[in-house]
């Protein structure tokens, strides 16, 4: 039920970009990145629906900085880097979304990726999600707002996010943006 933070069969979980490059020791670290697995392999076992995503570069991206973009080079596809943090459980039948993989295109947006995450839940029945991960303030922020644009539900799970700051209070202000765009903010505790 939508109305509640009860778990039911139109549930989804979706995990953002749980990937090692995001995490301490990665390419582009973001700071206890790592502290968002225990949440999430938490409802990851006890959701019908799980969604991994991955940022999933080609080695010439233009998000990288020899092409003039902001970032380190980061998940480049099949690289450890791109792999997923090695402590995360995700379930046999969870659904992998990949985004971001051409090179002349950033995508933050786990709507945006393939296979399309919106027509494969819904054709699930599932009409809420609940969504954590990394970057609070980038591709976790754009797939809450893809979410809500297509139609779903959304509960972030503030606990089970950690956010980049690139500028300070940048993960506070993706908190508000989400919750002004119609999310309800919980904590994964909350979940029922
Ligand atoms: C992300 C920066 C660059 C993310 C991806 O997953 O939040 N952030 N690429
Ligand atoms: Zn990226």
């Amino acid at each position: 039920m939508a109305t509640d933070l009860t778990l039911g069969p139109a549930d989804a979980l979706i995990g953002v970009d749980v990937q090692q490059d995001f995490c301490p020791g990665g390419a582009l670290a973001v700071r206890a990145g790592d502290q968002v697995v225990g949440p999430l392999n938490a409802l990851a076992a006890r959701c019908a629906t799980v969604v991994a995503t991955r940022d999933w570069h080609p080695a010439d991206h233009c998000s990288f900085a020899a092409q003039g973009g902001p970032w380190p080079p980061h998940c480049v596809q099949q690289t450890p880097g791109a792999a997923y943090h090695p402590a995360l459980r995700w379930p046999a039948a969870t659904i992998h979304v990949v985004k971001a993989e051409a090179a002349e295109r950033d995508c933050f947006d786990g709507f945006s990726g393939r296979p399309d995450l919106a027509a494969v839940l819904r054709q699930r029945g599932v009409e809420r999600v609940l969504v954590g991960g990394l970057a609070t303030d980038y591709c976790v922020l754009q797939t809450v707002l893809g979410a809500l644009r297509a139609g779903f539900a959304v509960v972030a799970l503030v606990d089970a996010m950690r956010a980049v700051e690139v500028q300070p209070g940048d993960g506070q202000r993706a908190l508000a943006a989400m919750q002004a765009a119609g999310a309800r903010l919980s904590r994964s505790s909350e979940i029922g």
